[in-house]
């Protein structure tokens, strides 16, 4: 609702109960990918993502994650799907291939078809940077993964919702 000279603001509650959510995970450094993925369903049914309505798929590495959020959201139907991934810098310039075509393919997939896909990727020039970031020092990235997920679905259901033409 809104008064003269108030802003619309959309800022959907976190609900998860009801959303279908698609996990995709690399299994390269799957040490900390799995870390990420426990995380991820935890906070999803933190946030009432019933086990139900949860799907969990893997890949080869975080390369592949594009792909297969895209076959998912062909066949599954999710209102949003989540890709969890681990990339860490060594001596070759492999790292910036993975890196820049997972993100990019990613952005892409949700684009393309209209359906939220979550970058849940870490990118990590140590080790060390891989642990922190994946549950030690500096939080769990699949766990932020999982908010972001309800968050952007929520609003763009919110936003479709307040474009739909209003019955007499
Ligand atoms: N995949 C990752 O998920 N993380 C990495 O750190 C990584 N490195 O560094 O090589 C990686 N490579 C594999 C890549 O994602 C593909 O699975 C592979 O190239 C096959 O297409």
């Amino acid at each position: 609702m809104t008064t003269p000279n108030e802003a619309l603001v959309i800022d959907p509650p976190l609900e998860g109960a009801g959303l279908r959510v698609a996990i995709v995970a690399a299994r390269f450094n799957e040490f900390f990918v799995g870390h990420l993925v426990e995380a991820c369903q935890r906070e999803l049914r933190r946030h009432g993502v019933s086990v139900n309505d949860q799907t969990l798929a893997w890949v080869p590495g975080s390369f592949e994650l594009p792909m297969a959020a895209r076959e998912l959201i062909g066949s599954y139907k999710p209102d949003v799907v989540i890709c969890l991934g681990c990339i860490i810098r060594g001596e070759t310039s492999h790292y910036d291939h993975v890196a820049a075509e997972s993100a990019r393919g990613i952005a892409r997939a949700a684009l393309d078809t209209g359906t939220p896909v979550i970058y849940g990727v870490v990118t990590a020039e140590t080790v060390e940077q891989a642990i922190n970031r994946s549950g030690a020092k500096a939080g769990n990235r699949g766990a932020d993964a999982a908010v972001a997920a309800i968050a952007m679905t929520r609003t763009v259901q919110n936003i479709r919702e307040m474009s739909k033409p209003k019955s007499l």
